[in-house]
């Protein structure tokens, strides 16, 4: 029997240090208005989608790193999220920052969740493969300090049934591991849900602009084909950030449509 889901791929433009989550949250409510116009049920937000990608600065006082995560989600400013979600019957995916307490001590997540058409959530996802660094380095042209302002996710790769769909997720640097979608591959996925933010330039080994795009391309349809799923990748688009972001993958087709109204818009498939 066919089933039919529209989704969208909702990409932001760049958020910045001194923006307020109210001012996102407004932007991510315009999004998800945009996609459920054009008839999407089902939105993918980027990584990390309510502050600035805060890993970029050199931060040394916890309480300063702490302002850029939830510690409970919804919250006061995410609520306008959800409540527009029930309120249009669509469902999404949404990156953050995620503080929490285990065994008394803190813990920070780069963290996903899935919330279905009634606006609950009914996944969450804690990101494996942190990518960068933990130390200074102040002669690199910009910093990506995942590995000092995160712990490494503890609840696995896993997929839930939403939407008539088996819907799993990662984030951005997951896409390049293979374990990644096999594990959900194994428990049946459908969708991958992905939100990423990748600069343009590799810091760490050269590597040209269309490679780092073939990489892209490369992980995530060959992760998606292998295991007979979508790929539905979301990430912002800026400066140090990729291009042609949307995508759409196995089929291969990225859709660059979107980007006549860069910096922000919505892409359906
Ligand atoms: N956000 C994220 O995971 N980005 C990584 C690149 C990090 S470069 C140090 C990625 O794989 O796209």
């Amino acid at each position: 029997m066919s089933r039919k889901l529209r989704a969208a791929i909702a990409q932001l433009g760049p958020i910045h240090l001194a923006d307020s989550r109210e001012a996102v949250v407004k932007r991510l409510c315009a999004l998800l208005r945009e996609a459920h116009g054009n008839g999407a049920r089902f939105v993918v937000f980027p990584e990390l989608a309510l502050t600035t990608f805060f890993p970029r600065w050199w931060m040394t006082e916890q309480a300063e790193i702490d302002r850029y995560f939830e510690r409970e989600m919804p919250n006061a400013e995410t609520r306008p999220l959800f409540d527009l979600a029930r309120e249009l019957g669509i469902g999404f995916y949404l990156g953050y920052a995620e503080l929490t307490r285990e065994n008394g001590a803190p813990r920070h997540y780069n963290t996903s969740i899935l919330v279905d058409p009634a606006g609950h959530i009914v996944g969450r996802y804690r990101k494996i493969h942190l990518p960068g660094h933990s130390e200074h380095l102040p002669n690199a042209p910009f910093q990506h300090l995942e590995k000092r302002y995160f712990d490494v996710g503890n609840e696995g790769f896993r997929v839930w049934r939403m939407q008539d769909a088996v819907i799993g997720m990662c984030i951005c640097n997951d896409r390049r591991w293979p374990e990644t979608y096999r594990v959900m591959g194994l428990q049946g996925v459908e969708i991958v849900a992905l939100g990423y933010n990748t600069p343009t330039l590799n810091i760490h080994h050269r590597e040209p602009e269309h490679l780092r795009m073939f990489h892209h391309l490369l992980s995530l349809q060959a992760g998606a084909y292998q295991n007979a799923a979508l790929g539905l990748c979301s990430a912002w688009p800026g400066r140090w950030i990729l291009r042609y972001l949307p995508t759409i993958a196995p089929s291969g087709p990225t859709r660059t449509a979107v980007l006549k109204r860069w910096p922000c818009g919505v892409s359906s498939a």
